[in-house]
This record gives C-alpha cells, structure tokens and sequence, in this order.
C-alpha cells in the first residue's frame, strides 16, 4: 500500500488534562480516533463514517505528545493492542464514549473495563506514542496529585476531510509571534499540515485563506 504523499491534521492540536480522580467524576470510553470514530461522536458501533475496507489500509495514525509523565496511577492512556487490525469498534461491554459521554453515568456505573485486555502504555514526559486511529483506547485514571498532559494530534491523508476546520487556529498562529520563530521550510510545513485544500483552493467556509496560503502551487496530482 503505497503511503499517500499529502499528511494533513484532521483538527487542531489539542490538550487532554487530567486531574485527580475523586471516584466520580465523568471519564472517557472505549473509542476510536478520526476519521473512523467508532464508540464515540453518538454514532453506534462503526457508525459508517468511513467505509470499512478488508486489507491494511489506514486512513488515520493518531500522535499523542505525552507532556507530562504517563504512569498507571497517573492516567496513561489504557490500549486494546493490535484491535486496529479488527476493523471494528469496542464492543458496548467495555464501556464506549458514546456510554461514558453521557453525564453521570460513571459515577452510577463505575469505570469502563480495565482487565487484563486493556494495555496501559506508560511514558516520560516528552514521548510520542503513534498508533493506528483505529485502535480502541480511553484515557486512564489519574490518582495523583500531578496533573497529566497530552497534545492530541490526528493525521489524516490530504483527501480525507477534517474533523474541523482549522482556519481560524492557524491564522492566529499567522499573526501571533511565535510563527516568526520558525525559519521559512518550518512555516510551510506547518501550513501544509493546517491547511487543507485542494489544488489551489483551501477547503474551508473561510474565503481569505486560499489568498493568504499562496496555495496554487500544489498540484492536485500530489494526492
Ligand atoms: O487522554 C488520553 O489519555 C487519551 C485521549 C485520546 O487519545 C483521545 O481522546 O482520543
């Protein structure tokens, strides 16, 4: 399967931050990442957001920067390991998103299944943890007084469509300082990983944007 030439973020980097635990507070299901969101987003189980095709295709690797410590008593992340490679979702008797997204229903339940399937990954800060977006995961549970951190990045091909538009993040990046920080290949990566377009044109209800990315040097043949 040759790899698609054109990487895009399927939203705006974001953080998820835990604090601690106090036994009842909402937390996070079993669920998938963009563009397939199985277990999560109201949908049921593989939702047919994205066709679900026999092979190794993979529409979406998901990089989580751990910016704090992951320990199991700090809430690293908890994995199925290799359930990206059933090309389904998390079945219902885990725990999904969809369940857990409903307010209250940790604590009248309990957490989401943590046995001896679940894998946390653990990791010092500064760690990249890149996993196939379809393999079924749900932050952990932080029992310390430290707060955990992550930066969640989707990565999805250039012909699959955002999550969300990234316009207006990216062009508060434009006109803040820190975009005079990076040097004139770094700034057109970053561009290329925020903007999405085709061809000439960035795909976005913000009209400026295909004027201000000088987009019309990408040909559409890169896809
Ligand atoms: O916060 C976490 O540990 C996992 C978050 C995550 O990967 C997600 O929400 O998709």
């Amino acid at each position: 399967m040759a790899a698609p030439r054109i990487i895009r973020l399927g939203h705006t980097p974001s953080f998820a931050i835990l604090g601690r635990d106090d036994g009842e507070r909402d937390v996070q299901g079993w669920h998938s990442d963009f563009p397939y969101l199985w277990g999560i987003g109201g949908r049921a189980n593989g939702g047919g957001r994205i066709p679900v095709l026999p092979g190794d295709l993979v529409l979406g690797v998901q990089r989580n920067v751990c910016v704090s410590e992951f320990t199991k008593v700090g809430g690293a992340t908890a994995f199925k390991l290799g359930s990206h490679a059933l090309n389904s979702g998390p079945p219902e008797h885990w725990g999904t998103g969809n369940t857990y997204g409903q307010r209250g229903h940790r604590k009248a339940h309990g957490l989401p299944y943590n046995g001896p399937d679940a894998d946390v990954v653990e990791a010092p800060p500064g760690s990249i943890i890149l996993y196939d977006s379809r393999t079924w995961h749900r932050a952990g549970v932080n029992r310390t007084d430290e707060r955990r951190a992550a930066i969640l990045q989707a990565m999805i091909p250039g012909y699959v469509m955002p999550f969300f538009d990234t316009s207006g993040a990216y062009k508060d990046f434009r006109a803040s300082p820190l975009a005079e920080q990076l040097d004139e290949h770094e700034r057109h990566e970053f561009q290329e990983l925020m903007v999405h377009r085709i061809g000439p044109v960035a795909i976005t209800g913000d009209r400026e944007l295909t004027k201000l990315t000088k987009a019309g040097k990408q040909e559409v043949s890169a896809y």
